[in-house]
């Protein structure tokens, strides 16, 4: 294909404009065109100001309904960013009309709709559905899974993964949420690193912090048995109060390794004077779209590319699927305390 890739953007919250943002000015060979949200006067906000700027691609339209800007003729790709409970209709409609997709994470919410799309990606026999773990882009991770598939620091045994937020994103925040939409990127992670499936989940719950949310279980700790009988613990805190840190270090038979950290100096965090990005021997970054921006900028640079091509690059519907089945494992772990096997199924 010559002509650039005519994208839509489904959902415009944060992290829905901020890919449209990237979309109108920042990645080659591609042209926002189209924007749909619950909310019409945000999209419209958004379309008339990624429209008009200068640097934008020209005039985006509006269209209220998902579906139809899935279906219409002059959208070639669609990233969705619309919440994981509305992913399976729209993914499904995006597999029906060949379209190729990007889908924030979660596929979706449960293991069951996850295994239909992916079925139904594997009936289309296309490939189009990728979805958006960005960490896989980020330089340093990618650094990182080159020295263990290298062999050089031997057999990975351990890796310990932090993951922390500044704020819960919305009042109505709930416990089971941090394993949905937090942690669900450790467990790929740790599946893009180790090779390997998850096959046990064991989410523990130290007495929360007073400054969350009555009831918020935050935060937690959670321990991931990879297949091959490494260990993976995790820390989420979405409500740390100091900034976006996102770490991991794999511990190996002859080294170990980690990314996401400071280089040298005292590792210390303390909040911000006035609830804002605390600091860090330097400042946090306040949230994902900072901390993983050139993660971001090389995912939908390599989505663009391979939807060109016909193909699809990063994390497939497969991973999407495993991702939901631990993180549902992680929600029935979260409840009874109790460790939880991942029963993957052995067809897909
Ligand atoms: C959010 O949805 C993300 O995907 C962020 O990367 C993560 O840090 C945050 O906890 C989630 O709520």
């Amino acid at each position: 294909m010559s002509a650039p890739l005519r994208v839509g953007v489904v959902g415009v919250g944060v992290m829905g404009a901020d890919h449209a943002r990237r979309l109108a000015r920042g990645v080659a060979g591609a042209t926002l065109v189209a924007v749909s949200d619950p909310d019409v006067a945000r999209a419209q906000e958004l379309a008339g100001r990624l429209g008009a700027d200068d640097l934008g691609s020209g005039s985006v339209a509006v269209v209220p309904d998902p579906l139809e800007l899935i279906r219409t003729d002059a959208v070639d790709a669609v990233v969705l960013a619309s919440p994981g409970h509305a992913h399976e209709e729209q993914v499904r409609e995006c597999i029906e009309t060949g379209t190729p997709v990007l889908c924030e994470k979660p596929l979706t919410t449960d293991g069951a709709s996850s295994a239909r799309l992916v079925r139904a990606e594997r009936d289309g026999g296309r490939p189009l559905v990728q979805v958006g773990f960005m960490r896989r882009f980020d330089p340093e991770y990618v650094q990182l899974r080159d020295l263990l598939t290298s062999g050089r620091v031997g057999r990975p045994l351990l890796a310990h993964q932090v993951h922390r937020n500044l704020a819960a994103p919305r009042a109505d925040f709930r416990s089971e949420m941090i394993v949905r939409d937090s942690l669900v990127h450790e467990i790929d992670t740790a599946r893009y690193l180790f090779g390997e499936e998850v096959v046990e989940i064991q989410v523990i719950t130290p007495s929360p912090s007073s400054l969350v949310p009555d009831g918020v279980a935050d935060p937690q700790v959670v321990v991931l048995r990879m297949a091959g009988g490494a260990v993976v613990t995790n820390e989420v805190f979405v409500g740390s109060s100091t900034g976006y840190e996102v770490r991991c270090e794999v511990v190996a038979e002859r080294g170990s390794a980690a990314v996401g950290r400071p280089s040298g100096g005292i590792c210390s965090t303390a909040a911000g004077p006035h609830g804002g990005a605390g600091s860090w021997g330097g400042a946090l970054p306040v949230d994902y779209r900072e901390r993983f921006a050139r993660a971001y900028d090389l995912e939908l640079q390599a989505w663009v590319d391979a939807s060109r091509r016909g193909e699809v690059v990063g994390a497939r519907s497969r991973d999407g699927y495993a991702a939901t089945v631990v993180a549902t494992a992680g929600v029935a772990s979260l409840a009874s305390g109790r460790p939880v096997v991942v029963e993957l199924d052995p067809e897909l």
